[in-house]
């Protein structure tokens, strides 16, 4: 049998793609791959012309902040990196996890994003858990950020003595970025309920990549965010962890961004363009079966949309199609909660409206939560 060559670097490519869809689970592998392949060759090209204007946005991605691919893919046209915005808590920094805390300032000027892209891929590790394995204890300093390849999680706060579940992951998401990125203790414990796979990549990396990245991203963000009414009642350093936890999306005129009765992961806000909500609703005004959609309101830019059945812990209530082009700031559930708590009250207020609007609309508040099928 003849030697088959592998190509050097292809590994290394197919690894990095394979971690991505992996991380974010795209319902579309092939798609993903033209997106991902695509931006990792404008990324490459531009490293190897001088930098132009500033990238305009991570189109077509999941939330989370540990985007890796597309850290890199941005990294290489920036060089300051000094953040104009406080950095929270700064000042209640540890020292004990502030040994090697990194300073943009002191980052020797960026290389090839290839080259970026095989030192994360070199420092990702597998990490395999068994129930019950503590990933992470709140309290302890962050060496890792982790990445869920398969198994659910726990996600435990303790606080007065008190320990509670806070959340789950389910076969998907990102943890451990918050003591990395803020260098605080761990926030809260991660205690696997099967067994399962993780990604690791260590604090150094994950800095030196993300931390960079978020930086930029607090840049580009900035002003819309500070510009979007919800976001209004929170303190600048909680809108700048915003900005570090989205991620942006953009659809085509008519896509579907939300599907009725569909479990829910994620939030948004419409950074431009304008996303219509239909609703199949079993009502009085609607008594073929419900199959017919009904558009029931219009959200514009500055707006949210995705967060009742967020709030609510119940299926989409309704669905979202892009009108027009669209894109939309995503934020998944975790963040939501962990982030929007101030804003609670303004939303649930909102949602009380849509109670309102149901009955006059349909004469029966009864299929907002539960979806007509
Ligand atoms: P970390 O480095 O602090 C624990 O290590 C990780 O748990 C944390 O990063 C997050 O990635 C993840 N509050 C704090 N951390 C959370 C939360 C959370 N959820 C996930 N993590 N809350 C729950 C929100 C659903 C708020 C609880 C009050
Ligand atoms: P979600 O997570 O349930 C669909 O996903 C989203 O559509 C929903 O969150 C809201 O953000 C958004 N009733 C229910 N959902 C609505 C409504 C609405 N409007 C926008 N959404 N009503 C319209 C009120 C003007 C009342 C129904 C007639």
């Amino acid at each position: 049998m003849s030697h088959i060559q592998i190509p050097p670097g292809l590994t290394e490519l197919l690894q990095g793609y394979t971690v991505e869809v992996l991380r974010q689970q795209p319902p579309d592998l092939v798609d993903f791959a033209v997106d991902y392949f695509t931006r990792l060759r404008e990324a490459r090209s531009r490293a190897s012309t001088p930098p132009a204007a500033p990238p305009s946005g991570s189109q077509g991605l999941e939330p989370g902040p540990g985007l890796v691919a597309d850290a890199i893919a941005d990294s290489e046209s920036e060089d300051e990196e000094d953040l104009d915005v406080p950095v929270p808590n700064r000042f209640d920094r540890r020292v004990s996890v502030c040994a090697e805390t990194y300073n943009p300032d002191e980052e020797e000027e960026d290389t090839d994003p290839r080259e970026q892209l095989s030192q994360v891929l070199d420092a990702m590790f597998e990490r395999t858990v068994k129930v019950d394995e503590h990933v992470i204890d709140q309290g302890d300093d962050g060496d890792n950020f982790y990445v869920i390849e398969r198994g659910t999680y726990d996600i435990l706060v303790t606080k007065d003595n008190h320990t509670r579940s806070v959340g789950q992951y389910d076969n998907h998401g990102s943890f451990g970025e918050l003591a990395l990125m803020y260098n605080t203790p761990r926030a809260a414990t991660i205690v696997a309920t099967s067994e399962g796979s993780l990604w690791g990549l260590d604090r150094v990396t994950f800095r030196r990549i993300i931390v960079k990245n978020n930086a930029k991203k607090r840049k580009m963000f900035e002003s819309f965010i500070e510009s979007v009414l919800l976001l209004k009642s929170l303190e600048v350093s909680e809108r700048m962890k915003i900005v570090d936890v989205i991620g942006e999306k953009v659809y085509k005129d008519g896509e579907r961004i939300i599907t009725q009765g569909e479990k829910a992961d994620s939030f948004y806000i419409i950074e431009s363009g304008e996303v219509s909500i239909l609703i199949k609703s079993k009502t009085k005004a609607n008594k073929d079966g419900g199959n017919q959609e009904v558009e029931i309101a219009r959200c514009h830019e500055g707006q949210y949309f995705g967060e009742l059945a967020l709030v609510t812990n119940k299926p989409r209530a309704a669905s979202a199609y892009a009108v027009g082009d669209v894109k939309c700031l995503v934020m998944d559930v975790q963040a939501f909660e962990r982030l929007l708590g101030p804003c609670m009250d303004i939303m649930k207020r909102n949602i009380s409206h849509y109670e309102e609007q149901l009955v006059k609309m349909f004469g029966s508040s009864m299929d907002l939560i539960d979806p007509g099928q």
